[in-house]
């Protein structure tokens, strides 16, 4: 069956064959949490951004004098990164104030602070997963961003940790969307409550939390359609989801996740702006930064949003989504080796 928005090489066999028991091999659950692995994909989803505007930086490392064009050069690499004006305006003034205050000239110190920098500027206050049981999670974005994807992988995040899930699929617009997370559902063995094409999504999510509490679910994951933020009347629609949902789980929702889609940098943000001002967003999923060459968007989400990265998304299969790690990201971002350790 061809399913719209969904790449075939999701069924691969060797993502097919998960087991969520709690047996596992501790072999098995090494492979997963290996910290080589998991820094060799920060670096992999990385490549696109750090080769285009990052790549620059070889030469500007390489500079034995802060000149004019050094510090232009400088300026336009975190441009092109799209981290945003603003923040490259503040970052440059602050590296200029340091080469000044500690006598530094060679472009390897300076980049060194850039370092510190902008890791200073991804000190954000991370949200803990809530204790909450039964937990719900709502992914909110616009048309394409990754939402139902991301909430496979989520899904599939909690089952490794031996957790019951279910999938409520709200996006009634599309017969193909709910279709799309059926498929996920059978191959994560996830029950998936879902409702006739063109009906009421807070009717899905009704039942998806009734369905929760009956079958003593942990955590139940709701994937809601794709919207532009200027279309208020579907914006009041998610408002109604998370007060359904509230209505029949105490404190639910609680996670709301906006889903971004790294290609837009930017641009996403005044998108992504609506969503925050609409609904009670907990925290921002960066997905296909694989596919971005403007990942420096990362930086700004928690400025401009005022709201934590929570996860990251590298890749279309079930294990291409990562917590977010300030580290890994800004090491993947300006390291410029590209053999990492075994
Ligand atoms: N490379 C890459 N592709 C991704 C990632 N996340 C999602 N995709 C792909 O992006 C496309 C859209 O993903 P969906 O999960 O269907 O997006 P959506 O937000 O649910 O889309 P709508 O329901 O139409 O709004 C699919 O082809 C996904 O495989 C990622 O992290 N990396
Ligand atoms: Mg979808």
């Amino acid at each position: 069956m061809l399913v719209e928005g969904l790449n075939t090489s999701i069924f691969l066999p060797h993502v097919c064959t998960w087991d969520y028991s709690r047996s596992r091999s501790l072999r098995e659950k090494a492979r997963w949490y290996n910290p080589f692995v998991e820094k060799n994909r920060w670096r992999q989803a990385l490549a696109r951004t750090r080769r285009t505007a990052f790549g620059r930086l070889a030469s500007l490392v390489g500079a034995t004098e802060l000149t004019t064009t050094f510090w232009e050069g400088l300026e336009e690499t975190l441009i092109q990164a799209d981290l945003g004006i603003k923040i490259v305006q503040a970052l440059i003034e602050d590296l200029k104030e340091i080469a000044r205050a500690e006598g530094l000239t060679q472009g390897d110190q300076i980049v060194e602070r850039l370092r510190t920098l902008l890791l200073h500027h991804l000190d954000m206050v991370s949200n803990p997963e809530p204790e909450a049981r039964p937990l719900v999670i709502v992914l909110v974005g616009v048309n394409g961003s990754g939402k139902t994807t991301t909430a496979a992988r989520i899904a599939h995040r909690w089952l490794c940790s031996g957790k019951k899930v279910m999938l409520a699929a709200a996006d009634t617009y599309r017969a193909a969307a709910t279709e799309q997370l059926k498929i996920w559902g059978d191959r994560l063995d996830v029950e998936v409550v879902s409702g006739q094409p063109g009906s009421d999504p807070g009717a899905v999510v009704y039942n998806a939390a009734q369905a929760t509490l009956a079958r003593d679910v942990d955590v139940l994951i709701v994937d809601t359609s794709g919207r532009m933020h200027t279309e208020h009347n579907l914006m009041a629609e998610l408002q109604k989801i998370c007060r359904v949902a509230g209505k029949v789980i105490s404190g639910a929702p609680h996670q709301v996740l906006l889903v971004l889609d790294a290609t837009t940098g930017q641009n996403g943000l005044t998108q992504a702006q609506a969503f925050t001002d609409a609904v009670d967003v907990t925290g921002v999923i960066v997905a296909k930064l694989d596919s971005s060459a403007r990942g420096g968007v990362g930086f700004a989400i928690n400025s401009v949003l005022g709201i934590p990265i929570q996860y990251v998304g590298f890749g279309e299969t079930l294990e291409d989504l990562s917590t977010f790690d300030a580290e890994a990201f800004v090491n993947g971002l300006l390291t410029q080796s590209e053999t990492v350790p075994p």
